[in-house]
C-alpha cells in the first residue's frame, strides 16, 4: 500500500534497555517486511536522563526525545504508547495513557500485583469502548512454532489434553556475585523468576491449549540471598556504600496446576538451570498425540501423531520455515530461521492489523490480569507451604 493511503500512527516508547531494543528493532522492520495497514513512525522515545534519551534515540531510531512519559500524553503526534519499563510503572503509565487516548502497548508481566493488573483492565475495557487499543507483550506466542502448535491443538490433532510440561530456563543468576538489579528487587519487579519467565510459560501453556489454569501448588525458592550491589544500581536495593543488598525475590518457582478441561500441567521457571540459556520448553501430551517444542531451537516443533500405523510412528521433527506457516512468508526461504527478535516484530505486525481493522487486539489486558492471576496463587500457595490454591 502506497504510503499516501495509509493513516500515520505515530509511537512513544518508555524505557529504552534491553526490552526498548527489541522493541525498537521490531518497530523499524515490521514496515520493511510486512504491508502494515498504517504507516507506523518512531515519534518519540523516553528516558530520564537527557543525555542517555538522546544517545538511545540515535543508536535505535527514534525521532525525538522526552524525560517525563507525561510529555508523550500531551502530543499530538503520538497515537500509541510502548511500555518498556520496570512492572511498578506499568499501571500508572498505562491507565493515564489509555485516559488520554492513546493505545497502550504493555510489556509482560503486565503488572507487579493483581490489583494493579485489575485496575489496568478495568481502564482498558473503559478505552475500548472508545476505540483505544491496548496489548500487552507475549511475544512468544508470536513464534512460527508455538502458532502451529496452537492450531494443530484446535484442530484435535492431540486429542484432548491430559499432561502439559511448560519450563523456562536461564541460568544467568548462578554466579552469586552477579550483581543485584532491578529485576532482583521486589518492590521494582513483584517477582523473580516466577513473574520474569514464568508468566511467559504460563501464558504459552494457556494460549496453546486454548485452556485456562484453575488452581495450583507451588513452591518458591531464592537460592541466592545476598549480592553485591554494583555501582549502577546503588540505591536500588541496597544502600548506597554497602557492599552487598538483599535479594527479594524467588530464584526459582516449581509449580503445579490443573487446566480447565481436566488436564494436568507442571510448571518450572529458574534462573539457576546450569547451561540453559533461554529454554522454553512446552509439552503437551494428549489422547491422540504430542507436541514438544524449545526456544534454544525454536524454528522446530516436534508432533508425534498417535493415529499411525505404531511400526512407523515417531516425534516428527517440522522445520517451521515454510511460506504456509504463521509469519514466515514475509521472511527467507525454507530453512533458513527466524530469532528471537523476530517474535517482537510480528506483534508489532498483529498490533498494527488490528488497530487499523478495529479490533481488539490479543494478548489482552485481561489475558494478562488472567496470567498474574496464576502468579499470585503460586505465590500464596508458597506462602501457605505448597498447598492447592485456586486462581
Ligand atoms: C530476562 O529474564 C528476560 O529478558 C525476560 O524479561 C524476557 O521476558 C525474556 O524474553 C527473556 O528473558
Amino acid at each position: 500500500m502506497g504510503d499516501a493511503a495509509r493513516a500515520r500512527l505515530g509511537v512513544g516508547m518508555v524505557g529504552y534497555a534491553f526490552m526498548g531494543a527489541a522493541h525498537s528493532q521490531a518497530w523499524r522492520t515490521a514496515p520493511r517486511f510486512f504491508d502494515l495497514p498504517l504507516r507506523t513512525e518512531m515519534t518519540a522515545v523516553v528516558g530520564r536522563d537527557a543525555a542517555r534519551v538522546a544517545d538511545a534515540a540515535a543508536r535505535l531510531g527514534w525521532e525525538s526525545t522526552e524525560t517525563d512519559w507525561r510529555r508523550l500524553l500531551e502530543r499530538d503526534d503520538i497515537d500509541l504508547v510502548d511500555i518498556c519499563t520496570p512492572g511498578d510503572t506499568h499501571a500508572e503509565i498505562a491507565i493515564a495513557a489509555l485516559e488520554a487516548g492513546k493505545h497502550v502497548l504493555c510489556e509482560k508481566p503486565l503488572a507487579n500485583s493483581v490489583a494493579e493488573a485489575e485496575l489496568m483492565t478495568a481502564a482498558a475495557e473503559r478505552a475500548e469502548a472508545r476505540g483505544v487499543r491496548s496489548m500487552v507483550g507475549f511475544t512468544y506466542r508470536r513464534v512460527p512454532a508455538i502458532q502451529l502448535a496452537r492450531q494443530l491443538v484446535a484442530e484435535g490433532r492431540v486429542g484432548e489434553v491430559r499432561h502439559v510440561r511448560a519450563q523456562y530456563l536461564q541460568d544467568w543468576l548462578i554466579d552469586p556475585a552477579t550483581p543485584l538489579s532491578w529485576r532482583l528487587d521486589r518492590s521494582k519487579a513483584g517477582s523473580g523468576a516466577l513473574g520474569d519467565i514464568g508468566a511467559h510459560a504460563v501464558d504459552l501453556a494457556q494460549f496453546v491449549t486454548g485452556q485456562a489454569l484453575i488452581g495450583v501448588n507451588g513452591t518458591l525458592e531464592t537460592f541466592v540471598r545476598e549480592r553485591p550491589v554494583a555501582a549502577s544500581s546503588r540505591g536500588l536495593t541496597g544502600e548506597a556504600g554497602v557492599g552487598t543488598g538483599t535479594v527479594t525475590v524467588d530464584d526459582a518457582a516449581v509449580f503445579f496446576g490443573r487446566l480447565s478441561g481436566g488436564g494436568l500441567a507442571s510448571f518450572e521457571a529458574s534462573r539457576f538451570a546450569a547451561g540453559r540459556k533461554n529454554a522454553i520448553r512446552l509439552e503437551i501430551n494428549g489422547s491422540r498425540g504430542s507436541l514438544a517444542f524449545d526456544f534454544e531451537d525454536m524454528n522446530v516443533l516436534h508432533y508425534f501423531d498417535g493415529t499411525e500405523d505404531s511400526r512407523i510412528a515417531g516425534f516428527r521433527r517440522i522445520v517451521v520455515t515454510e511460506p504456509d506457516h504463521p509469519y514466515v512468508a514475509a521472511w527467507w526461504p525454507p530453512g533458513h530461521g527466524l530469532g528471537y527478535e523476530h517474535g517482537f516484530t510480528h506483534q508489532v505486525v498483529d498490533l498494527v492489523d488490528d488497530l487499523a481493522a478495529g479490533r481488539a487486539p490479543a494478548p489482552s489486558f485481561a489475558d494478562g490480569l488472567a496470567v498474574q492471576r496464576v502468579l499470585d496463587a503460586v505465590e500464596r500457595s508458597s506462602d501457605g507451604g505448597g498447598a492447592w490454591t485456586e486462581v
